[in-house]
Protein backbone atom coordinates (compact mmCIF):
# COMPACT_ATOMS: atom_id res chain seq x y z
CA UNK A 1 0.00 0.00 0.00
CA UNK A 2 2.87 2.36 0.94
CA UNK A 3 5.04 0.92 -1.88
CA UNK A 4 1.84 2.20 -4.03
CA UNK A 5 1.92 5.58 -2.49
CA UNK A 6 4.97 6.59 -3.74
CA UNK A 7 4.74 5.05 -7.03
CA UNK A 8 1.83 7.44 -7.46
CA UNK A 9 3.76 10.21 -5.98
CA UNK A 10 6.57 10.29 -9.45
CA UNK A 11 3.82 8.95 -11.37
CA UNK A 12 1.51 12.17 -10.65
CA UNK A 13 4.95 14.96 -9.87
CA UNK A 14 7.14 14.18 -12.73
CA UNK A 15 10.89 14.51 -12.69
CA UNK A 16 12.16 18.07 -13.06
CA UNK A 17 13.87 18.32 -16.49
CA UNK A 18 17.31 19.13 -14.07
CA UNK A 19 17.22 15.27 -13.24
CA UNK A 20 19.44 13.96 -15.54
CA UNK A 21 21.97 16.47 -15.06
CA UNK A 22 21.69 16.06 -11.49
CA UNK A 23 22.15 11.93 -12.18
CA UNK A 24 25.07 12.99 -14.52
CA UNK A 25 27.00 15.08 -11.75
CA UNK A 26 26.83 12.24 -8.75
CA UNK A 27 27.67 9.51 -11.25
CA UNK A 28 31.12 11.63 -12.05
CA UNK A 29 31.37 12.34 -8.80
CA UNK A 30 31.38 8.71 -7.35
CA UNK A 31 33.23 7.76 -10.37
CA UNK A 32 36.49 10.41 -8.96
CA UNK A 33 35.98 8.56 -5.43
CA UNK A 34 39.34 6.63 -4.06
CA UNK A 35 38.10 3.29 -2.97
CA UNK A 36 38.99 4.13 0.90
CA UNK A 37 37.05 7.46 0.84
CA UNK A 38 33.45 7.05 2.47
CA UNK A 39 30.57 9.19 1.35
CA UNK A 40 28.09 11.19 2.40
CA UNK A 41 24.74 12.70 1.30
CA UNK A 42 23.59 15.58 3.83
CA UNK A 43 20.52 17.13 2.61
CA UNK A 44 19.70 20.37 4.10
CA UNK A 45 17.15 23.18 4.55
CA UNK A 46 13.34 23.26 4.02
CA UNK A 47 11.08 22.13 1.15
CA UNK A 48 8.37 23.91 -0.65
CA UNK A 49 4.97 22.84 -1.58
CA UNK A 50 3.22 25.38 -4.02
CA UNK A 51 -0.51 26.06 -3.57
CA UNK A 52 -0.62 26.74 -7.42
CA UNK A 53 0.34 25.18 -10.66
CA UNK A 54 1.31 29.17 -11.81
CA UNK A 55 2.60 29.57 -8.33
CA UNK A 56 2.46 32.61 -6.79
CA UNK A 57 2.32 31.12 -3.17
CA UNK A 58 3.40 28.57 -1.58
CA UNK A 59 3.92 26.70 1.92
CA UNK A 60 7.51 26.65 3.13
CA UNK A 61 9.56 24.15 6.14
CA UNK A 62 11.63 26.00 8.20
CA UNK A 63 15.33 25.42 8.27
CA UNK A 64 18.42 27.98 8.05
CA UNK A 65 20.29 24.97 6.75
CA UNK A 66 22.84 25.79 9.23
CA UNK A 67 22.52 22.14 10.64
CA UNK A 68 23.10 20.79 7.15
CA UNK A 69 26.08 23.30 6.00
CA UNK A 70 28.16 23.10 9.47
CA UNK A 71 27.67 19.03 9.45
CA UNK A 72 29.02 19.07 5.53
CA UNK A 73 32.17 21.29 6.66
CA UNK A 74 32.69 18.45 9.40
CA UNK A 75 32.41 15.53 6.93
CA UNK A 76 34.41 17.13 4.90
CA UNK A 77 37.26 17.50 7.23
CA UNK A 78 36.96 14.47 8.93
CA UNK A 79 37.71 12.94 4.91
CA UNK A 80 34.57 12.03 3.51
CA UNK A 81 32.97 13.15 0.34
CA UNK A 82 29.78 15.23 0.75
CA UNK A 83 26.88 15.12 -1.62
CA UNK A 84 25.16 18.41 -0.58
CA UNK A 85 21.53 18.50 -1.48
CA UNK A 86 20.42 22.19 -0.11
CA UNK A 87 17.25 24.46 -0.49
CA UNK A 88 18.65 26.77 -3.20
CA UNK A 89 19.96 30.13 -1.18
CA UNK A 90 20.27 28.51 2.03
CA UNK A 91 23.45 27.99 3.95
CA UNK A 92 26.41 26.67 2.47
CA UNK A 93 29.69 25.02 3.64
CA UNK A 94 32.57 26.92 4.21
CA UNK A 95 30.64 30.02 3.25
CA UNK A 96 27.76 30.02 5.78
CA UNK A 97 29.10 32.81 7.86
CA UNK A 98 29.57 35.11 4.86
CA UNK A 99 25.62 35.05 4.35
CA UNK A 100 22.89 37.69 5.10
CA UNK A 101 22.94 40.78 4.10
CA UNK A 102 26.46 41.15 1.58
CA UNK A 103 26.62 44.72 1.73
CA UNK A 104 27.47 44.11 5.53
CA UNK A 105 30.47 42.49 4.14
CA UNK A 106 32.50 46.08 2.86
CA UNK A 107 33.72 49.12 3.94
CA UNK A 108 34.20 52.37 1.97
CA UNK A 109 37.61 53.14 1.44
CA UNK A 110 38.80 56.83 0.92
CA UNK A 111 41.94 56.87 -1.09
CA UNK A 112 43.23 60.82 -1.58
CA UNK A 113 39.76 62.00 -3.82
CA UNK A 114 38.63 58.64 -4.50
CA UNK A 115 36.88 56.11 -3.10
CA UNK A 116 36.47 52.30 -3.04
CA UNK A 117 34.85 49.22 -1.66
CA UNK A 118 36.62 46.98 -0.17
CA UNK A 119 35.99 44.01 2.01
CA UNK A 120 35.98 44.72 5.93
CA UNK A 121 39.27 43.89 7.68
CA UNK A 122 37.76 41.95 10.35
CA UNK A 123 36.52 39.18 7.55
CA UNK A 124 39.40 39.43 5.19
CA UNK A 125 41.42 36.43 7.38
CA UNK A 126 37.84 34.00 7.46
CA UNK A 127 37.16 34.75 3.86
CA UNK A 128 40.50 34.04 3.07
CA UNK A 129 40.72 30.63 4.87
CA UNK A 130 36.99 29.69 3.91
CA UNK A 131 37.85 30.29 0.18
CA UNK A 132 40.90 27.89 0.45
CA UNK A 133 38.79 25.53 2.30
CA UNK A 134 35.97 25.57 0.03
CA UNK A 135 38.78 24.83 -3.26
CA UNK A 136 40.63 22.74 -1.21
CA UNK A 137 37.37 20.73 -0.75
CA UNK A 138 36.63 20.55 -4.45
CA UNK A 139 39.90 20.05 -6.09
CA UNK A 140 39.88 16.78 -4.00
CA UNK A 141 36.59 16.39 -5.21
CA UNK A 142 35.35 16.18 -2.15
CA UNK A 143 32.41 18.37 -2.15
CA UNK A 144 29.37 18.31 -4.30
CA UNK A 145 26.46 21.05 -3.99
CA UNK A 146 23.20 19.97 -5.29
CA UNK A 147 20.61 22.77 -4.92
CA UNK A 148 16.70 22.28 -4.62
CA UNK A 149 13.64 24.38 -3.94
CA UNK A 150 10.30 22.33 -4.92
CA UNK A 151 9.55 19.19 -2.40
CA UNK A 152 9.19 16.76 -5.72
CA UNK A 153 12.48 17.97 -6.84
CA UNK A 154 13.84 17.09 -3.82
CA UNK A 155 12.71 13.70 -3.72
CA UNK A 156 13.52 12.78 -6.90
CA UNK A 157 16.92 14.07 -6.37
CA UNK A 158 17.24 12.04 -3.03
CA UNK A 159 16.07 9.11 -4.84
CA UNK A 160 18.67 9.32 -8.04
CA UNK A 161 21.35 10.35 -5.42
CA UNK A 162 20.33 6.95 -3.32
CA UNK A 163 20.34 4.84 -7.01
CA UNK A 164 24.02 6.22 -7.42
CA UNK A 165 25.18 5.45 -4.00
CA UNK A 166 24.07 1.73 -4.00
CA UNK A 167 27.16 0.45 -5.66
CA UNK A 168 29.35 2.04 -2.40
CA UNK A 169 27.17 -0.09 -0.29
CA UNK A 170 28.01 0.31 3.05
CA UNK A 171 30.74 3.00 2.75
CA UNK A 172 26.88 5.29 1.98
CA UNK A 173 25.90 7.07 4.66
CA UNK A 174 22.45 9.55 4.42
CA UNK A 175 22.35 12.17 6.78
CA UNK A 176 19.02 13.62 6.55
CA UNK A 177 18.87 17.22 8.11
CA UNK A 178 16.65 18.73 5.41
CA UNK A 179 12.95 19.33 7.08
CA UNK A 180 11.02 18.01 4.65
CA UNK A 181 7.00 18.57 4.35
CA UNK A 182 4.71 15.73 5.28
CA UNK A 183 2.08 17.52 3.66
CA UNK A 184 1.22 18.33 -0.39
CA UNK A 185 -1.52 19.47 -2.60
CA UNK A 186 -1.29 17.12 -5.31
CA UNK A 187 -1.33 17.84 -8.54
CA UNK A 188 -4.43 17.23 -9.78
CA UNK A 189 -5.79 18.96 -6.88
CA UNK A 190 -3.96 21.91 -7.45
CA UNK A 191 -5.51 25.52 -8.69
CA UNK A 192 -4.20 26.10 -11.94
CA UNK A 193 -4.10 29.98 -11.64
CA UNK A 194 -3.24 32.20 -8.48
CA UNK A 195 -6.33 31.37 -6.07
CA UNK A 196 -8.15 34.49 -5.83
CA UNK A 197 -9.86 36.74 -3.15
CA UNK A 198 -12.49 38.75 -3.20
CA UNK A 199 -16.28 39.35 -2.40
CA UNK A 200 -18.29 36.61 -0.87
CA UNK A 201 -14.95 34.91 -0.01
CA UNK A 202 -14.26 35.05 3.98
CA UNK A 203 -11.45 32.13 4.42
CA UNK A 204 -9.09 30.27 1.85
CA UNK A 205 -9.84 26.05 2.52
CA UNK A 206 -6.99 24.25 1.49
CA UNK A 207 -7.05 20.27 1.21
CA UNK A 208 -3.29 18.81 1.70
CA UNK A 209 -2.41 15.50 1.35
CA UNK A 210 0.12 13.13 3.48
CA UNK A 211 4.05 12.51 1.33
CA UNK A 212 4.35 9.15 1.35
CA UNK A 213 6.67 8.27 3.71
CA UNK A 214 9.99 7.49 1.48
CA UNK A 215 12.34 7.35 4.43
CA UNK A 216 10.59 3.58 4.38
CA UNK A 217 12.10 3.13 0.56
CA UNK A 218 15.46 4.28 1.61
CA UNK A 219 15.94 1.85 3.95
CA UNK A 220 14.58 -0.95 2.37
CA UNK A 221 15.24 -0.51 -1.10
CA UNK A 222 17.09 2.79 -2.67
CA UNK A 223 19.92 2.03 0.27
CA UNK A 224 19.80 -0.64 2.02
CA UNK A 225 23.46 -1.42 3.17
CA UNK A 226 24.00 2.32 4.21
CA UNK A 227 23.71 3.67 7.56
CA UNK A 228 20.54 6.12 7.32
CA UNK A 229 20.61 8.95 10.17
CA UNK A 230 17.59 10.76 10.32
CA UNK A 231 16.47 14.03 12.18
CA UNK A 232 13.36 14.67 13.97
CA UNK A 233 11.94 18.20 14.50
CA UNK A 234 9.81 19.23 17.26
CA UNK A 235 8.53 22.15 19.23
CA UNK A 236 7.03 20.08 22.21
CA UNK A 237 9.30 18.71 24.30
CA UNK A 238 7.24 16.36 25.91
CA UNK A 239 6.15 14.31 22.07
CA UNK A 240 10.03 15.03 20.99
CA UNK A 241 11.66 11.46 22.24
CA UNK A 242 8.55 9.06 21.17
CA UNK A 243 7.87 10.35 18.06
CA UNK A 244 12.14 9.74 17.77
CA UNK A 245 10.92 6.02 18.71
CA UNK A 246 8.20 5.80 16.34
CA UNK A 247 10.41 7.13 13.43
CA UNK A 248 13.08 4.45 14.40
CA UNK A 249 10.31 1.69 15.17
CA UNK A 250 8.82 2.16 11.91
CA UNK A 251 11.41 2.62 9.11
CA UNK A 252 14.11 0.27 10.95
CA UNK A 253 16.87 2.43 10.25
CA UNK A 254 19.86 3.58 12.35
CA UNK A 255 19.72 6.52 13.92
CA UNK A 256 17.20 8.98 14.64
CA UNK A 257 19.01 12.80 15.85
CA UNK A 258 15.80 14.42 17.78
CA UNK A 259 16.11 18.05 18.43
CA UNK A 260 13.70 21.05 19.75
CA UNK A 261 13.78 24.04 17.55
CA UNK A 262 14.29 26.37 20.45
CA UNK A 263 17.25 24.91 21.50
CA UNK A 264 18.73 22.94 18.13
CA UNK A 265 22.02 24.81 18.21
CA UNK A 266 22.94 23.39 21.84
CA UNK A 267 21.01 20.61 22.34
CA UNK A 268 20.60 17.09 20.43
CA UNK A 269 19.17 13.45 21.61
CA UNK A 270 20.49 10.36 19.41
CA UNK A 271 17.53 7.61 19.54
CA UNK A 272 19.04 4.28 18.69
CA UNK A 273 16.78 1.69 19.69
CA UNK A 274 16.98 0.71 22.89
CA UNK A 275 18.54 3.95 24.44
CA UNK A 276 18.53 7.81 24.40
CA UNK A 277 21.36 9.78 24.75
CA UNK A 278 21.66 13.40 24.74
CA UNK A 279 24.42 15.75 24.00
CA UNK A 280 24.40 19.33 24.87
CA UNK A 281 26.71 21.75 24.32
CA UNK A 282 28.47 23.14 27.98
CA UNK A 283 28.98 27.37 28.67
CA UNK A 284 32.60 26.63 27.48
CA UNK A 285 32.10 25.09 24.75
CA UNK A 286 29.50 27.77 23.51
CA UNK A 287 32.48 30.73 24.82
CA UNK A 288 34.81 28.99 22.51
CA UNK A 289 32.83 28.96 20.02
CA UNK A 290 32.50 24.68 19.77
CA UNK A 291 29.48 24.07 17.00
CA UNK A 292 27.24 21.16 18.29
CA UNK A 293 27.65 19.57 14.71
CA UNK A 294 31.04 18.89 15.28
CA UNK A 295 30.24 16.90 18.10
CA UNK A 296 26.97 15.44 16.46
CA UNK A 297 29.13 14.44 12.91
CA UNK A 298 32.48 12.67 15.21
CA UNK A 299 29.43 9.99 17.29
CA UNK A 300 27.86 9.63 13.65
CA UNK A 301 31.03 9.12 12.07
CA UNK A 302 32.18 6.58 15.00
CA UNK A 303 28.71 4.78 14.63
CA UNK A 304 29.35 4.34 10.42
CA UNK A 305 32.71 2.89 11.20
CA UNK A 306 31.24 0.66 13.91
CA UNK A 307 28.27 -0.41 11.70
CA UNK A 308 31.19 -1.38 8.98
CA UNK A 309 33.03 -3.67 11.54
CA UNK A 310 30.28 -5.60 12.64
O1 LIG B 1 18.59 24.30 9.35
P1 LIG B 1 18.65 24.70 10.80
O2 LIG B 1 20.05 24.61 11.32
O3 LIG B 1 17.99 26.02 11.04
O4 LIG B 1 17.76 23.62 11.59
C1 LIG B 1 18.08 22.26 11.52
C2 LIG B 1 16.82 21.38 11.61
C3 LIG B 1 16.07 21.72 12.88
C4 LIG B 1 15.92 21.65 10.40
C5 LIG B 1 17.31 19.91 11.63
O5 LIG B 1 18.11 19.69 12.74
C6 LIG B 1 16.14 18.92 11.67
O6 LIG B 1 15.64 18.58 12.70
N1 LIG B 1 15.70 18.45 10.50
C7 LIG B 1 14.56 17.51 10.37
C8 LIG B 1 13.29 18.27 10.44
C9 LIG B 1 12.06 17.38 10.40
O7 LIG B 1 11.64 16.83 11.44
O8 LIG B 1 11.51 17.26 9.31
Amino acid sequence: MENEDAIRFFIENPAPSTLSNVENKVKRFIDLQPEERNVVLVTSGGTLVPMEKNMVRYIDNFSAGNRGAASAEYFCKAGYAVIFLYRNYSLMPFVRHFEGPWTNLFTKRNVGSSSSWEIKDSLKDMLNSSLEDLEHMEKRSQLLCLPYTMLTEYLWYLKTIAEGLKCLRSRALFYLAAAVSDFHIPAQDMSEHKIQSGAGKDKLELSMRPVPKFLRYLVDSWAPEALIISFKLETDENILIQKARAALHRYNHQLVIANLLTTRKKSVAFVIPDSVMWLHLSEDDLKNGIEIEDYIVSQCIKLHKEKNLT
